[in-house]
């Protein structure tokens, strides 16, 4: 939603039900939960720490910049 309403395009890769996305994902991420958000090819973590950015006033730069 926080995407949506920035009007941000993104692109979701589903990865329940696939053990090898999920792997490559946490590979990428160092994450093991759902979502991991990339910015580009940059992982900023999960859905709370996407917020966090929001926050802390850094996640428009952060999409801006990519
Ligand atoms: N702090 C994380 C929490 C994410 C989380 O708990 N995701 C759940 C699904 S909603 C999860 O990954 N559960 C383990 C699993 O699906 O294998 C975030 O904000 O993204």
């Amino acid at each position: 939603m926080l995407l949506d309403h920035k009007q941000v395009e993104y692109t979701e890769i589903p990865v329940d039900g696939d053990p090898e996305k999920r792997q490559e994902m946490t590979r990428l991420s160092g994450g093991h939960t759902v979502p991991q958000i990339f910015i580009d090819e940059t992982p900023i973590g999960g859905c709370d720490d996407m917020f966090a950015l929001e926050r802390q006033g850094q996640l428009d730069e952060l999409l801006n910049a990519s």
